[in-house]
């Protein structure tokens, strides 16, 4: 598998994104990290509106629409959305909008 690219992963830590490639070389396998990148919503630095301690990041896709959101969650236990607005192509994340069960703003406290 000498020189082969086997993946590139996606690794969101905490509200920068870096991408993890992996590949093999001589049977040892090689992961690097790319610089990271700082995340953007609506236009703005991720967090510089919700102010969430300790976001941590996952994309999900939540409504099973084929697209996947940025999903983000924090210690207090808000949740809080943001839904992909370009069509094609890197993804451009719009506004926060929070999480919601039955109307109301899901908290998933871990305290
Ligand atoms: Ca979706």
């Amino acid at each position: 598998m000498k020189g082969i690219m086997v993946a590139a992963v996606a690794a969101v830590v905490s509200t920068t994104l870096a991408l993890e490639r992996i590949s093999w070389a001589g049977g040892t396998r090689k992961v690097d990290f790319d610089a990271p990148v700082r995340l953007l919503a609506d236009g703005k630095p991720l967090n510089e509106v919700e102010c969430m301690l300790y976001p941590s990041p996952v994309l999900l896709d939540i409504d099973s629409d084929g697209q996947r959101e940025l999903v983000c969650g924090d210690l207090g236990g808000n949740l809080w959305v943001y839904e992909n607005v370009e069509e094609e192509g890197d993804a451009t994340w719009g506004p926060a909008v929070r999480l919601q069960s039955e109307g109301k703003d899901l908290e998933l406290p871990n305290w």
